[in-house]
């Protein structure tokens, strides 16, 4: 035993620790404004223009409301069991139709990317909804880095699968490890990001520590968690929810309130810590990004590409 450590793991050196979200921005700029008696505006340049202004949920309702089957099928399993999870050391295999393949780290991922936060709308396609500060960074950015091959059409990715730690794993409630995947234009849109944190700290586990895909206008299924695989291909690749029940998760899954799910309505939804009493609210199209993504869907049948 030498007692020393031989390298350092991703968080000793990411970034995400000197990071700090917009609310603590302003409160530090406000605190010394009020300190140095002068009249600073407390200036939001933090703010991203894809944020939404929406309230977000508490820090309890985002990490006690989950669903990671991997930790089991409650929504409280993950919080109870995902804390045995080790996050670090953690590496992404990043292959197939990229001119860099490799297996990095993501201490060296963080190192190249531009973090920044994130308020998005966030639907789950069990009807419930959320919003949601992220902390992450462009797929893209991290795409055009390992260099995305000409032929390239869809980007899949796959959850770690370590059944000693993930107990949801040992038994066989889905098809692991966890698949999911986009099309290309989706996967470089910049809405699209892989999180690091929530409300200005690294991720929790159960939320899909260290690293996850978010796409906000999609249904919440489509954003892996604990992503250690990211392959670049030419054909639309197999994901889980649609190779379990085709005719109720599609590839696309699209946040959509005129198509609904075979079993339930996707009109309204009913917002996560509302309370007991609250009325549900309407469902939005693509949850409300319709601006920035109608136009990857131009001519097609959204009833059929569901
Ligand atoms: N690996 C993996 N990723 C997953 C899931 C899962 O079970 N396993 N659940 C999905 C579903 S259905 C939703 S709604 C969101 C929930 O994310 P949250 O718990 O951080 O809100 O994660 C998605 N990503
Ligand atoms: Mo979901």
């Amino acid at each position: 035993m030498t007692g020393s450590k031989t390298r350092l793991g991703w968080s000793d050196v990411t970034p995400q620790h000197l990071f700090m979200n917009r609310r603590q921005m302003i409160g530090a700029s406000v605190a010394w404004a009020g300190l140095a008696g002068t009249a600073m505006a407390a200036t939001d340049d933090a703010v991203s223009p894809y944020s939404t202004d929406a309230e977000p949920n508490s820090f309890e309702d985002i990490t006690q409301y989950c669903n990671f089957y991997e930790f089991g099928t409650g929504k409280g399993d993950p919080a109870r069991f995902a804390g045995a999870l080790t996050t670090d050391p953690w590496a992404v295999q990043i292959d197939g139709m990229v001119d860099r393949p490799g297996s990095y780290d993501l201490g060296d991922i963080l190192s190249k990317v531009t973090l920044e936060e994130r308020i998005y709308r966030f639907r789950c396609v069990e009807a419930w909804s959320m919003v949601i500060p992220w902390t992450g960074f462009e797929l893209r950015s991290l795409l055009e880095q390992v260099g995305v091959q000409p032929g390239a059409k869809y980007v899949a990715m796959e959850t770690l699968l370590r059944p000693e730690e993930m107990p949801g794993q040992r038994r066989r409630s889905l098809d692991w490890p966890y698949r999911e995947g986009l099309r290309l234009d989706e996967a470089m849109h910049p809405l699209t990001i892989m999180a690091t944190g929530l409300y200005g700290q690294d991720l929790p586990n159960q939320n899909g520590a260290p690293l996850r895909l978010v796409v906000p206008w999609k249904y919440g299924f489509k954003s892996i968690k604990s992503v250690v695989r990211i392959t670049l291909t030419d054909t639309q690749p197999e994901t889980t929810w649609n190779m379990l029940a085709p005719r109720e998760y599609g590839f696309y899954s699209n946040v959509n309130p005129t198509v609904d799910h075979p079993r339930w309505s996707q009109a309204t939804e009913r917002a996560v810590g509302g309370g007991l009493f609250a009325k549900r609210q309407p469902t939005l199209m693509y949850n409300g990004y319709g601006d920035e993504v109608a136009s990857l869907y131009d001519g097609m049948d959204l009833a059929e590409h569901y």
